[in-house]
């Protein structure tokens, strides 16, 4: 056992605070919280490779249910430390906030969830192994609970460098412990996408799955994977690396001939949903060298208004990559880059790469000014549809939708807004419904496919519009989540392929025109019962086919009275029980959506609604039955 000095105290009284607090560490002591003790240990590693040391990590998921990260960087150092007398190494391990930032490396990977050091991980796992291979050793600790309950130990000899922390996730802490492979998985190829010529392994022990990530095109082949199921307009991304005042630039474009815009922001590595400088700089300098483009060439004529942003970015698929060193994070989810020197940065940066790209690729270039052109005269055309409908006082913001059955409350905290698929499903949520706080949105007829349509047609779409009002967030750019007129969006369709087709169609329309609406948690599902049955006087509602299988198997097959009515419907219940059942916020169950990865969620929104048949074929026929494409979280 080891003795530990007034200072060791004082550090695992800071430990202890984590075990006490993890939320306030790592965001959640659910599935996300878990995963971001994995991305933690990952990203030292990465910080090794950003430095220029490490080449290659490899991550195991064992089937004891431990996590095993290996890196051929240089190793952690192991030196006694004069301050604390304990090796560096545990002083890492240890010591809050003394993790992540040794001071070494140029861009560390902090700010946001990520860079709060390896020592949190150590906290919140029932056990965890360290092994350094550095100066021709091997050494050895371990922890249970984030305390040493061995000293640093050399093991034997080493012939090359590097670190290994395997861990447990403690579940006194975690809510459930079980790693998801796909979610390690889709961040670790993120990672490789980010940093070229980076390989980086995954094997999961429990199912003998694993993938190899490595890429040498970097984000190139970032933006090729993410348009593979759309049709670019230009064989080639147009790339961009540069480095000015010590922040490095890097952003590949390549446009397709959707309507959708896709453009993924990240700063030193970490994601930013929020976007912030970098990405209005990108946005600024790529409206800007359109512009100049269709104008010395005269593509745009004399009735044609200057392209608007949206107009240059239909179609666009791009991601974009700073490195800074002290990057800040800001916004409601600390995922929107603050650093304002940035924007400047950006803007010059790619503003001049892409006029020197239009002027040695006239052909690219033409294509693409006419590609913008052409939105803004749909634009043009939409601006003037709605200036019509305008007068006629459809869209005046004051005037909710007739269809509309609103809550009593204006508070939108409390406020809820069901969307019913069909007529007389909402007549029974009108009559079953809370009507202090609930709203009834009857949606009838087909959603518009928006994959297949441009912002007017959208616009043109009379489902659509109700459901923009209802909202009161605006849509596209003017889309303003603060203005939310509920907390909660409850999609509520049939349990058959006709309610599964609304449900996708209409998670389709919030990814790609209310996209915060996801991110912030506002949308869910509800979930009806499949199954009434009745056994003497004792009724009982079931979700799902094996909870069904169950029931009667308790009942026994001698028991006699037992009646199962499958609902079909919404409309087979009667207000009541739909109350009862799915609205009642005592006793319904609702699945949150949430985005787990958004290049995902792109790809397979892509696949499942975009105009390549094959894919899509394949995709159904590989997920049989299991349409599930969105990550959704009870
Ligand atoms: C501090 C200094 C040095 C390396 C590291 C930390 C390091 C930490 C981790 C965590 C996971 N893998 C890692 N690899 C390296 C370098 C000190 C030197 O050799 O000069």
């Amino acid at each position: 056992m080891v003795e530990y000095d007034e200072n060791q105290i004082q550090v695992l009284e800071g430990l202890e605070a984590v075990r006490r607090r993890p939320g306030m560490y790592i965001g959640s002591t659910g599935p996300r919280g878990l995963h971001h003790l994995a991305f933690e240990v990952v990203d030292n590693s990465i910080d090794e490779a950003l430095a220029g040391f490490c080449t290659r990590i490899e991550v195991t998921i064992y089937k004891d249910g431990s996590l095993g990260v290996v890196d051929n960087g240089r190793g952690i150092p192991v030196k006694i430390q004069p301050k604390v007398g304990r090796p560096a190494v545990e002083v890492a391990l240890t010591m809050l906030h003394a993790g992540g930032k040794f001071g070494r490396g140029l861009y560390k990977v902090s700010g946001g969830l990520h860079g709060v050091g390896v020592s949190v991980v150590n906290a919140l796992s029932e056990w965890l192994v360290v092994r350094v291979r550095r100066d021709g050793r091997i050494y050895y600790q371990k922890y249970e609970r984030g305390k040493p309950v061995t000293d640093l130990i050399e093991e034997g000899k080493a012939d090359s460098t590097g670190t290994e922390v395997r861990f447990l996730p403690d579940s006194e802490i975690f809510e459930d412990i079980e790693w998801n492979y796909d979610i390690l998985s889709q961040r670790l190829r993120e990672l490789a996408f980010l940093n070229k010529g980076l390989s980086i392994n995954i094997s999961d022990e429990r199912t003998g799955q694993g993938a190899s990530y490595c890429y040498d095109g970097g984000i190139v082949a970032f933006v090729k994977l993410l348009n593979r199921n759309k049709d670019p307009i230009h064989p080639e991304p147009i790339y961009v690396s540069a480095q000015r005042n010590g922040c490095q630039v890097e952003a590949a474009l390549q446009y397709n001939d959707s309507y959708v815009e896709n453009i993924l922001s990240f700063a030193n590595t970490i994601r930013t949903i929020e976007g912030g400088t970098h990405e209005a700089g990108f946005k600024m300098a790529l409206t800007r060298a359109v512009n100049e483009y269709v104008k010395k060439y005269s593509l745009l004529k004399e009735q044609d208004t200057a392209l608007t942003g949206e107009d240059v970015r239909e179609g666009l698929t791009a991601v974009l990559h700073v490195k800074l060193e002290e990057p800040q994070f800001e916004g409601q989810t600390k995922t929107k880059l603050g650093n304002s020197d940035v924007l400047g940065i950006v803007n010059s940066v790619v503003g001049e790469a892409i006029s020197t790209f239009f002027e040695e690729t006239p052909s690219v270039a033409k294509k693409i000014g006419e590609k913008a052109l052409s939105a803004a005269r749909a634009r043009e055309a939409a601006r003037k549809a709605k200036e019509l409908v305008r007068r006629k006082g459809a869209l005046e913001v004051a005037s909710l939708p007739g269809k509309l059955t609103d809550c009593i409350s204006k508070d939108p905290k409390e406020s809820e807004l069901f969307l019913v698929e069909g007529d007389s499903a909402g007549g029974s949520a009108k009559q079953g419904r809370d009507r202090r706080f609930q709203a009834i949105l009857p949606l009838r007829g087909k959603i518009l496919n928006v994959e297949k349509s441009r912002l007017d047609k959208v616009l043109g779409h009379d489902e659509i519009r109700a459901m923009i009002t209802a909202l009161g967030t605006g849509i596209g750019d003017e889309f303003d989540i603060s203005k939310a007129r509920y907390r909660k969006v409850i999609i509520m369709t049939d349990a058959d392929v006709d309610g599964a087709h609304i449900r996708t169609l209409l998670l389709t329309f919030f990814f790609r025109y209310m996209k915060p609406l996801i991110e912030e948690g506002y949308i869910y599902i509800a979930q009806p019962p499949l199954f009434l049955v009745k056994a003497g006087k004792e009724e009982k509602y079931l979700y799902s086919e094996g909870e069904l299988t169950r029931y009667l198997d308790l009942l026994g097959r001698d028991g006699h009275n037992v009646s199962v009515q499958r609902y079909k419907g919404l409309g087979e219940m009667n207000p009541e029980q739909l109350w009862e059942t799915t609205m009642n916020p005592a006793t319904r169950t609702l699945l949150q959506v949430t985005i787990e990865d958004a290049v995902a969620a792109d790809e397979i929104f892509t696949i499942l609604m975009g105009d390549k048949v094959e894919p899509r074929r394949e995709y159904i026929r590989a997920h049989a039955g299991d349409v599930r494409f969105l990550d959704t979280i009870g």
